[in-house]
């Protein structure tokens, strides 16, 4: 399909001058178009519409070049008795809080981030618990190949395999920019994947389970390519 042939060609090119205009910043759909053509732009539209937004309020200009997503029409707020879930194929299932995640190892990286309708920010500063490092800590089963995320937004969801997880490094950020995760940046935890477009990096997460199959995510139903490394492969740096 056109979307798998135009995931080999690096976004950069098309990325940056697109990324820069406010309208298409704000919509997107423009350079989406050019990425992966008209299909797309109409299965967004009515994913936006179904999942019960206004249409426009889903994508604000935010700040420092970021694009603010949601699908439901608002940033949800974090139950207060909020707990990260880790379960499914684990010998440990996990509850844990904010505090406790952040008393984890932990990893520290900046990287480009790119969504792939176009825009992207430079040098975004993330701190989490590596993904791979958590389901270590949960006692991932020897059968788990896959992580099923899910969003206390109640409609988000995305997927990654173990070995995704692995040579991509993803984090559950808790901080990003230097400050706790802000709410409207998915906080107080969210996915990071280096290396992958931003439809994998899901906001509010508040479960991870363990999984031997990873299904398609919320815009992986609708049309987005299970493959969303930015390259179309792992880079060659990656571990
Ligand atoms: N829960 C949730 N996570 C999400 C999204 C969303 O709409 N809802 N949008 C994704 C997309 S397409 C991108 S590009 C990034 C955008 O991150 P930002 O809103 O912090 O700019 O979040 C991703 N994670
Ligand atoms: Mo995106």
């Amino acid at each position: 399909m056109a979307a798998a042939r135009s995931q080999s060609r690096p976004i950069e090119a098309l990325g940056k001058p697109i990324g820069r205009r406010t309208m298409l910043g704000i919509l997107g759909l423009g350079a989406l178009g050019v990425v992966f053509g008209q299909g797309i732009q109409k299965a967004i539209s009515t994913a936006l519409k179904a999942a019960g937004g206004s249409g426009v309020a889903e994508v604000l200009p935010g700040a420092g070049g970021f694009v603010l997503y949601t699908v439901t029409g608002g940033y949800p707020a974090a139950p207060h008795d909020y707990s990260l879930k880790v379960d499914g194929l684990v010998d440990r299932p996990l509850a844990l809080s904010v505090r406790e995640l952040e008393g984890l190892p932990h990893t520290a990286l900046s990287r480009t981030f790119q969504c792939v309708t176009g825009w992207s920010v430079e040098d975004v500063h993330w701190v989490g618990v590596r993904l791979i490092d958590l389901a270590q800590h949960a006692g991932m089963k020897d059968g788990a190949s896959a992580f099923e995320l899910a969003s206390f937004d109640g409609v988000y969801t995305e997927s990654l395999t173990v070995e995704q997880a692995r040579q991509s490094g993803a984090l559950v950020a808790y901080s990003m920019l230097g400050a706790p995760l802000t709410r409207d940046h998915g906080g107080p935890v969210r996915l990071y994947v280096p290396g992958m477009f931003g439809y994998k990096s899901i906001k509010w997460l508040s479960r991870i389970t363990l999984t031997d199959h990873a299904g398609p995510g919320f815009w992986e139903v609708r049309g987005y390519p299970m493959n969303a490394w930015i390259e179309g492969h792992p880079p060659a740096s990656a571990a």
